[in-house]
C-alpha cells in the first residue's frame, strides 16, 4: 500500500491532500500518514503543508526495489539490501541457495567492495551502483571470460542511452570516460571440470560522487562529475538489467562473436603501449586485439605475441590511466 501512495505522489507535481489519497485508496488519513512516514524512512523526500497535503521532491530519489521495478519488468530475480560487505560475496551465498538461472543482488552501500587481485573497490557510500548478477549458464568454464566483455558492452550501452556518454572499455574490466575510471567489473565463478555452478558478474559504477578519496582522486570519475546531472539509480539498474538480459541471451544462444564485435566498437583503440604486471614481472608490450575467447593479444618487446586472460595480469598505460 505504501507504494500505491508513492505512485500517486509520483503522478503529480502538485501537493496531494491526505483526504484525496485516503479516498482513492480507501484507507484512513492516519494510515496515509503512516505510509508517508515509512516512505520517508526509506529515503523519499516528501514535504507536507497544512491544508495542502503532501509533495514528493524529485531532487533526491533513494534506491529502492520500487525504483528498479518502475524501470524493469524482466525475469531477473531481485535481491535488495541496505548494506552488505560486498555484493559479490552476498551473491555467492544466494547463488548456492537458489535454483533460478538469473538473479541480481544490489545494495545501497557496501563496506568491503572488492576489485581484482585482492584490490579494494571504494564503495562504502550511497553514491553508486554496487551490484552483482548471478547466472547459471550451461556453457563450459573456459567461455566464462565473455561475461566481463558482455557486461562492459551492457554498461556502455546504458551510458549512451541514459546519459548520452560515449564511454570506452579498457580491457579487461574498466569503463573509462575522459581518461578516468567510471566503472569496474569483477567476474567470479564457481565451477567443476566441465560445468559452471554459477558466475557472478559484479559491477561498480560511480554515480553521484562530487569528489573521491585521495587514493583514487586522479583516476576516478562519476556520472555527476561528467554530466552535472543527478540520476535515479533505480532507472539505471532497470536499464542495465535489460541490457544484461540481452547479452545473456546472446551468450546462451552461442552468439559470442556478436558480443566480441560489439565490444570492439566500444573498446579503446588497440596499438597502445602498455605495461603488463604479471606477478612481480613487468613486461612492455603493444596491444593488438582481443581474440575469439576474449583474451588480450599483445606483442611483447622481445617480439613474442602472447594472449592473456583477465585474471592473470594487470595492465597500465605508459601514459596516464588509459
Ligand atoms: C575492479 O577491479 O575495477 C572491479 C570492481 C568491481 C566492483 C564491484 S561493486 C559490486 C561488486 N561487489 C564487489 O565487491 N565488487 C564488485 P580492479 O580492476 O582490480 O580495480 C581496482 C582499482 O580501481 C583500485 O585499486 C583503485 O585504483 C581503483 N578504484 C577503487 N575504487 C574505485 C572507484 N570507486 N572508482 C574508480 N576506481 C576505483
Amino acid at each position: 500500500m505504501k507504494y500505491e501512495v508513492l505512485t500517486m505522489l509520483y503522478n503529480t507535481d502538485k501537493y496531494l491532500s491526505g483526504e484525496t489519497i485516503s479516498k482513492k485508496l480507501g484507507v484512513s488519513r492516519t494510515a496515509i500518514w503512516k505510509y508517508i512516514t515509512l516512505l520517508r524512512s526509506e529515503g523519499y523526500k516528501i514535504s507536507s503543508a497544512t491544508n495542502k497535503g503532501y509533495l514528493l521532491k524529485r531532487d533526491y530519489i533513494p534506491l529502492t526495489n520500487y525504483q528498479v521495478l518502475q524501470n524493469y519488468d524482466g525475469d531477473t530475480k531481485l535481491y535488495f539490501f541496505n548494506e552488505v560487505n560486498s555484493t559479490n560475496t552476498k551473491a555467492k551465498e544466494i547463488a548456492n541457495e537458489i535454483i533460478d538461472n538469473k538473479a541480481l543482488v544490489y545494495s545501497r552501500t557496501q563496506q568491503q567492495g572488492r576489485g581484482r587481485l585482492g584490490r579494494t573497490f571504494l564503495s562504502n557510500n550511497q553514491s553508486g551502483l554496487w551490484l552483482s548478477y548471478i547466472y547459471k549458464p550451461t556453457i563450459t568454464p573456459e567461455k566464462a571470460t565473455i561475461f566481463t566483455l558482455a557486461a562492459s558492452v551492457a554498461v556502455c550501452k546504458l551510458l549512451k542511452k541514459e546519459c548520452q556518454l560515449d564511454a570506452k572499455i579498457k580491457w579487461p574490466n574498466d569503463i573509462i570516460i575522459s581518461g578516468k575510471k567510471l566503472c569496474g567489473i569483477l567476474t567470479e565463478m564457481s565451477c567443476e571440470m566441465d560445468k559452471i555452478n554459477y558466475i557472478i558478474v559484479g559491477i561498480g559504477l560511480n554515480v553521484s560522487q562530487l569528489s573521491f578519496d585521495d587514493s583514487i582522486k586522479d583516476i576516478a570519475t562519476s556520472l555527476y562529475l561528467e554530466t552535472g546531472q543527478k540520476y535515479d539509480r533505480g532507472l539505471l539498474i532497470g536499464g542495465l538489467c535489460y541490457n544484461m538480459d540481452n547479452v545473456y541471451e546472446q551468450i546462451i544462444n552461442n552468439k559470442i562473436p556478436d558480443i566480441i564485435s560489439e565490444w570492439k566498437k566500444y573498446a579503446l583503440p588497440m596499438g597502445q603501449n602498455i605495461i603488463i604486471h604479471k606477478g612481480k614481472e613487468q613486461i612492455e608490450a603493444t596491444t593488438i586485439t582481443i581474440n575469439d575467447s576474449g583474451h588480450l593479444m599483445v606483442r611483447e618487446v622481445n617480439g613474442e605475441v602472447n594472449a592473456y586472460q583477465s585474471g592473470e595480469i594487470s595492465i597500465r598505460g605508459i601514459m596516464g590511466y588509459s
